[in-house]
């Protein structure tokens, strides 16, 4: 017995000092990440403890007083889910009543497309979780696909496409000089990209150029897609945010949808009605008829289960709550419209503020671009100057989140901005 204790005593000292040898080598080659280009801005703006600091960083609305805006719409549906719920799961493609009603968004009202059921549509974590389940179906039924991306774009896309294995190629989309869109040299990519391939669009307030195709390009494109066969997979991150009217802002939509292109979109709620943490938004496949419809919505399906199993219930029924009552819903438009409002009287007074110092450069694309952000023209070095003499806190590609910009502050940031670009 003495033995048998002494022995196991030994077997554990020795098994422990093996453990401790194995743990300490597990982590031992993980360096740090690299910072992320928009949410670490957030974290350097919360650890300055200047009382002038100004975080045009993320693409978060706040109202004229810099405070983060919870809609009375959204109020009033919490009002009327308090108490009235139950934690129960959702099933794994989430609420149907929500998902109903976000597709009406974008395919719209009367659509023939959902009458016929031909679309498969899950809930999704937010506008980036609908990407990523899009890019792990795309990665899984489609194995030796690309996508192909604008230069620019939001920074997550790549990452995104990256995680899921499938390789990237970009498209020309931003014109430097005339800082508007560079359609002639969209088009050839379109042209010279192989048939059949994927394409990821901004449906509407390109992040981070706020610069969009016109109607006229929307069809051309649509017309080349077409001629090509390509894919279009919409990333509708701020419908309501360009024009104020989520209608107009489908636009893009609608006229692929005209022309009979079986697209995919992801939508989110995080901007439009300002459910950023909620994380709700839909993942939508068009398809050729009901029963690849259900094929396709139970693949998203098995795709989500191992990842996290179903989507939060809380945020789905604040939207289906809204967007299922008449009176809710044009109360929601009616905010919509105030915040893309008070974003462009923004862009306005920015530019104001600009002329008024003198400032020897042209800032006219600041009201020439729509959505939430501004795609200033700012160098890498003129935004370090910004950030470490004036507290203003933004990416490092000169994109100004317009949604950050008060009455309070547009002084401050157009007398910032003038003094480290005047000499340029
Ligand atoms: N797609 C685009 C084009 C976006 O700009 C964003 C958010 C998303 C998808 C994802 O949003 P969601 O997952 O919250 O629905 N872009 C922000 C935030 C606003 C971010 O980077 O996460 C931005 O500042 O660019």
């Amino acid at each position: 017995m003495a033995f048998r204790s002494a022995m196991l005593g030994r077997v554990t000292r020795r098994g422990s000092d093996l453990g401790a040898r194995w743990m300490s080598t597990w982590w031992r080659s993980v360096e740090p990440a690299a910072k992320d280009p928009i949410l670490g801005v957030t974290e350097a703006f919360l650890a300055d403890p200047s009382p002038d600091k100004v975080n045009v960083g993320v693409g978060a609305y706040r109202d004229d007083n810099g405070k983060p805006v919870v809609l009375d719409c959204v109020r009033e549906a919490e009002r009327r889910i308090a108490g009235n719920l139950n934690m129960e799961y959702l099933p794994m493609g989430g609420s149907i009543k929500m998902v109903e009603e976000t597709l009406k968004l974008a395919y719209g009202e009367n659509s023939e497309f959902i009458r016929d059921k031909r679309i498969a549509a899950v809930q999704s974590l937010s506008g980036t979780g609908a990407c990523r389940l899009f890019a792990d179906f795309q990665k899984r039924f489609c194995p030796d696909s690309q996508i192909y991306i604008p230069v620019p774009t939001w920074a997550n896309h790549h990452n995104i496409w990256r995680d899921a294995q499938v390789p990237q190629r970009t498209f020309h989309y931003y014109h430097a000089e005339s800082r508007g869109l560079d359609f002639a040299a969209l088009m050839d990519d379109i042209k010279n990209a192989p048939d059949g391939s994927f394409f990821l669009l901004h449906a509407c307030a390109h992040n981070p150029t706020g610069v969009d195709p016109s109607e006229e390009q929307w069809r051309e494109i649509s017309f080349q897609f077409k001629a090509k066969g390509h894919f279009a997979f919409f990333d509708m991150a701020y419908q309501g945010f360009a024009s104020g009217d989520p209608e107009k802002d489908a636009k893009a939509i609608r006229i692929f949808l005209e022309d009979g292109h079986h697209i995919g979109i992801a939508q989110s709620y995080a901007k439009n009605m300002g459910l950023y943490g909620q994380r709700v938004g839909c993942l939508s496949v068009l398809c050729e008829d009901e029963k690849q419809a259900v094929a396709v919505k139970s693949q998203l399906q098995q795709l989500a289960r191992p990842m996290y199993s179903n989507p939060p219930v809380h945020g789905a029924v604040i939207v289906s709550t809204i967007l299922g009552d008449p009176e809710l819903k044009k109360l929601w438009l009616k905010e919509v419209k105030v915040m893309a409002d008070r974003i462009i009287g923004m862009r306005t007074a920015l530019r104001e503020n600009l002329e008024k110092l003198g400032s020897p450069l042209s800032w006219e694309h600041i009201t020439n671009q729509i959505g939430m952000f501004c795609y200033s023209g700012l160098t890498p070095e003129q935004v370090d100057r910004l950030t470490n003499e004036f507290h203003i806190y933004l990416t490092r590609n000169g994109r100004i989140s317009m949604a950050g910009v008060t009455t309070g502050n547009v002084g401050y940031l157009a007398n910032a901005i003038h003094e480290v670009s005047k000499s340029a």
